[in-house]
């Protein structure tokens, strides 16, 4: 088939919105841009600030050769026709807080923002950010009526590179070389998997020892924390945008990457109406496949134990789902 220059194929640049323009946000934005993905519509309810970064992503184009337009908003209506929509509002961690203890603060946010989203792009995938993220991807579902393989929430990947940077650190080889995956909840319950974590398929169970392993993926655990610790102002953003950008990459050139993301299961893992994270196949459709591993008995509780606290908060959260709503 030729290829005209007036096909509309070549016109359409993918969109994304970028809901939250603070630091995962604005962080998002310049890494979509720069990797010349999409055009990016970055919201905010402070009026002026998504602009101003817009502008300022704007003039970098040149420099850093991308093509892309960024515009900054608080108006819903410039999202429309977006493919992928990421929701990052909300408030972030302070020292001392578990995330759990956003859950009221942010349910009332995710919930606006996904419901005022999805009347502009009603074709679009959703990425839930916002913590507690488990909680949060299942109100956004809710609040947005989609079919359940079109939203999925972030977490799965940011948690493996942090275990993938652990042990690249520990045995000091390329961070590249290292895969692992990490399941479960957004939290301390989250569940490793070093049974699975390889340096170019080289199984970590054959280069270090229990007790090392356990170390890093205790760290793994508390990896957020730490950095909420030291920052002692908001939490993590450089490695979370760039988590987020894998999976809107994978969505928008339909790479069909397995990665862990917060699913929807009905019936996988012996769980039912819970988004947790899980591995999945993500493509052009969204959520193409929930990918089912062999756990053993150990890993198994531990998922269980995480689906049990999500769902303790999500009843919470559901309450909070139904008085906005009202
Ligand atoms: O792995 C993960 N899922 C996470 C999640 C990793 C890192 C950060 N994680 C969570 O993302 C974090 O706990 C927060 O709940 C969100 C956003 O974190 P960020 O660090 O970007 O917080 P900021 O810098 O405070 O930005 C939040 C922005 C800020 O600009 C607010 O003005 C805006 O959200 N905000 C809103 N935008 C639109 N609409 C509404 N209602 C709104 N309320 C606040």
């Amino acid at each position: 088939m030729s290829y005209s220059p007036s096909s509309p194929k070549m016109c359409h640049s993918p969109r994304v919105t970028v809901v939250g323009a603070g630091k995962v946000g604005s962080t998002l934005a310049q890494r979509i841009a720069e990797k010349n993905l999409a055009d990016v519509v970055l919201l905010d309810i402070v009026e002026g600030m998504p602009r101003g970064l817009a502008l300022d992503l704007m003039e970098a184009r040149g420099i850093e050769l991308h093509n892309r337009r960024i515009i900054g908003t608080n108006d819903y209506a410039e999202t429309s026709g977006s493919d992928v929509v990421v929701i990052t509002a909300g408030f972030p961690r302070k020292p001392g807080m578990t995330r759990d203890d956003l859950l009221v603060a942010n349910a009332k946010i995710v919930v606006e923002a996904a419901s005022k989203a999805i009347v502009y792009s009603p074709e679009a995938i959703f990425i839930i950010v916002t913590n507690p993220l488990d909680v949060m991807t299942y109100l956004a579902w809710q609040a947005t009526g989609l079919p359940s393989d079109r939203i999925m929430g972030m977490a799965g990947v940011l948690d493996s590179a942090r275990l993938e940077t652990f042990i690249a650190m520990e045995l000091g080889v390329c961070p590249q070389d290292v895969n692992a995956m990490v399941l479960g909840s957004h939290g301390d319950l989250m569940v490793p998997l070093p049974r699975y974590a390889t340096v170019n398929g080289v199984p970590i169970t054959e280069l270090l020892d229990a007790a090392t392993i356990e170390r890093l993926v205790q760290r793994t655990r508390n990896g957020g924390a730490e950095i909420v610790q030291l920052m002692q102002t908001g939490s993590a953003f450089f490695a979370p945008a760039s988590s987020t950008c894998v999976m809107v990459e994978s969505i928008l050139l339909n790479q069909s990457r397995l990665l862990p993301v917060a699913a929807y299961l009905q019936g996988e893992y012996g769980l039912n109406d819970i988004f947790i994270g899980v591995p999945c196949r993500l493509g052009r459709s969204g959520i193409e496949k929930v990918v089912e591993l062999n756990l053993c008995d150990a890993e198994r509780d531990a998922l269980h134990i995480c689906a049990r606290e999500v769902r303790k908060n999500l009843d919470r959260a559901q309450e909070i789902f139904a008085a906005v709503t009202r």
